[in-house]
């Protein structure tokens, strides 16, 4: 009796933290900007099989049509109403995206975007993804409906109505995003408009929501909103399952607000992760992979039971948000492998991988003018459907970095290591490190300029096992490196500084 009310308590109190990932999975991924069609057929045929626990969409809800610079990515991020109908597909389509990967055990997060609507200079009219009519002059979207009285601009007090100053965290909650009209959310009526689409998108079937902006948004708004938010769809969640909160919270030090302020509601996207990360691997600011050995809360990150990490997001891999030149890309790819290969066998955080869209980068001054370009599209601007290759990798310009093997096998890697302790440390001082899970996995990076040939103890028991970075298991075979692990648990590894991928990971069900 005791033991069941302990733990319901800690159910209970860890609930919005929890991702509620199936069978063994540990890990999300954003397929950014698909159509929600493409989704579906994604979660049946390749991130239920490969072990990848859910995704996150993109804003399903009714938004601004941009037709300068024409259909911008970020047209997305202007609301208009919640209406589920966007370039990825309509309600009926999404539904049908939500069911099919529920199905096969693959949860969706929604992006939610309740800090705002569109852009105070957005016009009038019914230029949007469906249609409905508003006025941003008039701050009037009839379609939710919101009127001039659900905006903050009364409390601000900056005179061009925006966010000017980083440092007051007045101005930072109450005035307007790069002009973005900016909701009330202390009003009952704005929080009740919200909780109903929340929990409409909870009886679909979703399993928790990205917040946008939450650094703009008071955290007692976003908990007095939160805490109304239904349990998840018990037609494929246990009953009273808590929806899964992750708040997008910019804090690299240095500003009035930080990542802290948000604990009680969620989990929140820890953005030093991405930026530190690429500085260790891209060996700026005389940064050096042995220094990984206290990756995580000794790197002054939040704590682990907190944290939601990424090595890119879909803003700072084109320049927007927060992070600048270090972050890693797939434009990178060799560097940009490594780095998600560290952080998926790493155990801290819950790990969420990047899946993009290819854009021709034309920079002036260090700045990406094309920062803009939006999905791959067709003539009439829909948005193209991924296509797969002969070789599991996508075509029209969709970079499909979550089905790049060395990324997709870590991701099977950190399920297979999942609860593992963080074991066998091993560095040579400079950007050559080893480290494993415990007896269940071995990864070994060589990021230095010379070769590497060393034999470490690994933890895992005796036997062969297959690199599933320069391939993977397949049958009763390798087909990239095999690595012995002898009955004392020591292996040779040899990695070439020249290498496609100087990187080796090897794991229990990569056993032969
Ligand atoms: C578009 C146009 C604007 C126009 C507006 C309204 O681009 O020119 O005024 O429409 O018509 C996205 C795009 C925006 C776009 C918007 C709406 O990125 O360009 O505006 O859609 O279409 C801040 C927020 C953060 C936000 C990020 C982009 O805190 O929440 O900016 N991310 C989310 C989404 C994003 C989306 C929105 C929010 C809006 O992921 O896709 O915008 O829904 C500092 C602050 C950060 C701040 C950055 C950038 O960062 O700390 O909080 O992020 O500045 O303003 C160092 C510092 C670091 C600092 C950074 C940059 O790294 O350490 O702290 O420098 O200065």
């Amino acid at each position: 009796m005791k033991l069941l009310l302990l733990l319901v308590v800690v159910g209970l109190c860890t609930a919005q933290y929890n991702p509620n990932l199936k069978s063994g999975a540990t890990s999300i991924v954003h397929l950014f900007e698909w159509r929600w069609a493409d989704i579906a057929a994604e979660c049946e045929r390749y991130l239920a099989p490969n072990g990848f626990g859910g995704v996150q969409v993109s804003p399903p809800n009714e938004n601004l049509i941009i037709t300068s610079p024409n259909r911008p990515w970020y047209e997305r991020y202007q609301p208009i109403s919640y209406k589920l109908c966007t370039r990825s597909g309509n309600e009926q389509q999404f539904r049908d995206m939500v069911t099919r990967c529920n199905n096969v055990g693959v949860n969706i997060y929604v992006d939610a975007i309740i800090n705002h609507m569109c852009g105070a200079g957005g016009g009038s009219g019914t230029s949007t993804t469906c249609g409905s009519s508003y006025n941003a002059n008039n701050k009037d979207f009839p379609a939710v409906p919101y009127s001039y009285l659900d905006f903050n601009d009364g409390k601000c007090s900056t005179a061009s109505g925006n966010i000017e100053n980083y440092g007051d965290a007045n101005q930072v909650r109450n005035c307007r995003l790069v002009g973005l009209l900016d909701l009330a959310l202390e009003k009952e009526y704005v929080r009740g408009k919200i909780v109903a689409y929340l929990n409409n998108l909870l009886s679909i079937g979703v399993a928790g929501f990205r917040l946008d902006a939450a650094k703009h948004m008071w955290p007692g708004d976003i908990l007095a909103i939160t805490s109304r938010l239904n349990n998840l769809n018990t037609q494929w969640f246990a009953s009273g399952t808590r929806p899964f909160i992750f708040q997008e919270v910019i804090d690299l030090g240095g500003e009035a607000i930080s990542s802290s302020q948000y604990f009680g509601n969620g989990r929140v996207t820890e953005f030093k992760y991405g930026a530190k990360l690429g500085n260790v691997i891209r060996k700026l600011n005389g940064e050096r992979m042995a220094y990984l050995k206290n990756w995580g809360e000794g790197w002054g990150f939040m704590s682990n039971d907190r944290a939601l990490v990424f090595v890119d997001n879909h803003d700072n891999q084109r320049g927007h948000g927060a992070g600048g030149a270090s972050i890693l890309t797939f434009f990178d790819a060799r560097l940009y492998k490594m780095g998600v290969g560290f952080m998926l066998a790493h155990p801290y955080g819950v790990t969420r991988v990047m899946s993009s869209y290819r854009w021709t980068r034309n920079f002036v001054n260090g700045q990406d003018k094309n920062d803009w370009i939006g999905p791959p599209s067709n003539s009439d601007m829909s948005t193209k459907s991924v296509t797969i290759n002969a070789d599991s990798t996508c075509g029209n310009d969709w970079v499909c970095e979550h089905r790049w093997r060395q990324i997709k096998n870590m991701v099977i890697f950190r399920n297979t290591v999942n609860g593992q302790a963080f074991t066998n440390w091993w560095d040579n001082g400079g950007n050559q490190i080893a480290f494993g899970r415990g007896n269940r996995g071995f990864i070994i990076f060589n990021n230095e300029s010379f070769n590497m040939d060393v034999t470490l103890n690994t933890g895992l028991p005796a036997g062969t096992y297959c690199d599933v970075i320069s391939g993977q298991k397949e049958g009763t075979r390798c087909t990239g490196t095999q690595i012995t692990v002898s009955s004392t648990g020591s292996a040779r590894f040899i990695i070439s500084s020249s290498a496609a991928d100087p990187f080796i990971a090897i794991h229990a069900n990569a056993k032969l």
